[in-house]
């Protein structure tokens, strides 16, 4: 058993703790179904995985590795998450090729997945779910979820939901993490209430200047002392209209691994922002200090660094909004198109707590750069859809690059951005790869 929390890979899991391993890829109730063997949900899922069906499941024993995981973790696949790229499986972590981001809203199985900690049980009654608003305030109180859709007003909006280690796979020399490309990012319809209101009702103290979430998500270690993750946001944040507390998701229920039943959404700041299985929130006198607020994490340097350096804790500052960024949904990268016939690239923009104010694409390395047709956001902090009509003037390969600028005219940059510790931030523009015949 570790103590330690560390992010290994689906066989070396499986090596130390088989059982455990199971409950990682399958879940709780797989886990329990499988007593020793193979059966139900958990069978059907590792058929899925192995790509056939399992004739001799029954004496298939339990934390056994299957050979076709063994060569490689490509056909990993997340039970509901088909399609994902999967970059650890404890904790379980996912995200979306670019292609599947598409839809102007991202569908919930091709939603990235992060979690730094275990998936907790499903809740038997969502309702009874209770949250905790407490600490900084005149009248700290608890509320079940029930009460929470009755007692405020119910806002649904649309939002882009980003880990700030999007991209940290762009980063040189590479920075500890999972190695997100660039699908950490996805945009759902999110219905729940203000977290203003709430915490109108606790009545915040004046020494309240920050929030410190909590969730029920064991931590690795499984240490019940010990969180996962516990993040906050300064009150001006908390205060504002789109930060909410969230039940749903693109209409349905919101789903256990994204927080289930119930979780903060702090829209264009850092996703760790956004807890997930919300328990508590507590006020604070000062910046939070839990686990995921402190040191290297989700911060990045005071001013730009050279790659490598070794950075003091205290020179180190909290991410806030998150800069201007977009991805080309479409045509999936290595299509092979026609030279001469006019070709549509598409994809989406957004800029943390900013609008996207223009978007451009080139098809010669940034040489020339073609404006692109902007669509105006659902609502604050919702992606954009942008779209383009290229032509590529002869046979061969090219690249088409994406870069947004947003409303204070801060563009994207070509080349990696400024590197820091933990390879947060890279908004570096997408480009993908077409060839012409
Ligand atoms: N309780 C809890 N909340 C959490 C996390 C977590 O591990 N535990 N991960 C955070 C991080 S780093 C991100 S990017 C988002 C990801 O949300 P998603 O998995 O729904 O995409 O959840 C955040 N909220
Ligand atoms: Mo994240």
């Amino acid at each position: 058993m570790t103590t330690k929390k560390s992010e290994r890979g689906l066989c070396e899991l499986y090596q130390d703790d088989p059982a455990h391993a199971d409950w990682v890829v399958f879940g709780r109730v797989g886990h329990r179904d499988r007593r020793g063997f193979l059966k139900g949900a958990g069978l059907a899922t590792m058929g899925t995985i192995v790509g056939a069906s399992i004739p001799f499941s029954r004496t298939m024993p339990t934390g056994l590795i299957p050979e076709a995981l063994a060569q490689d973790k490509k056909g990993f696949v997340i039970e509901g998450k088909e399609g994902m790229t999967v970059h650890n499986d404890r904790p379980i972590n996912a995200e979306t090729p670019a292609h599947l981001l598409d839809p102007d809203l991202t569908p919930i199985k091709h939603f990235f997945v992060r979690n730094n900690g275990l998936v907790p049980d499903k809740a038997a009654k969502p309702d009874a779910w209770e949250i905790a608003i407490d600490g900084e305030v005149n009248t700290p109180f608890k509320i079940t979820l029930a009460d929470l859709k009755k007692q405020f007003t119910n806002i649904t909006i649309q939002s882009q939901l980003e880990c700030a280690g999007n991209g940290r796979a762009g980063f040189n020399p590479p920075a500890r993490g999972n190695q997100w490309t660039v699908g950490a990012v996805g945009n759902a319809r999110w219905t729940g209430v203000r977290l203003a209101d709430v915490l109108k009702k606790a009545g915040l103290k004046s020494s309240a200047v920050y929030t410190g979430n909590e969730g029920a998500d064991p931590h690795l270690s499984r240490d019940p002392k010990r969180l996962s993750i516990s993040r906050g946001v300064p009150i001006k944040k908390a205060l504002d209209p789109d930060t909410l507390i969230v039940w749903e998701m693109n209409g349905e229920p919101l789903p256990l691994i994204h927080g289930g039943p119930v979780r903060v959404l702090a829209p264009g700041w850092p996703g760790s922002c956004s807890q997930k299985w919300l328990t508590r929130i507590r006020l604070r006198d000062k910046e939070h200090d839990g686990p995921g607020m402190t040191g290297v994490s989700y911060r990045v340097p005071a001013f730009p660094v050279a790659p490598s350096t070794k950075v003091a804790n205290s020179d180190m500052k909290v991410i806030e909004s998150m800069p201007v960024k977009s991805v080309i949904t479409f045509p999936r990268s290595g299509t092979k198109v026609s030279a001469t016939a006019p070709l549509t690239v598409r994809g989406h923009a957004w800029a943390g707590d900013r609008a996207v104010r223009e978007m451009h694409v080139s098809v010669d390395f940034g040489a020339t750069w073609q404006k692109a047709d902007l669509k105006p956001a659902a609502n604050n902090h919702a992606w954009q859809r942008w779209s383009a009509e290229i032509r590529l003037p002869q046979k061969g390969y090219y690249e088409v690059w994406a870069r947004a600028t947003d409303a204070q005219g801060m563009s994207q940059p070509v080349v990696i951005p400024g590197w820091n510790p933990r390879g947060y931030l890279n908004n570096s523009c997408h480009r993908i790869s077409v060839t012409a015949a």
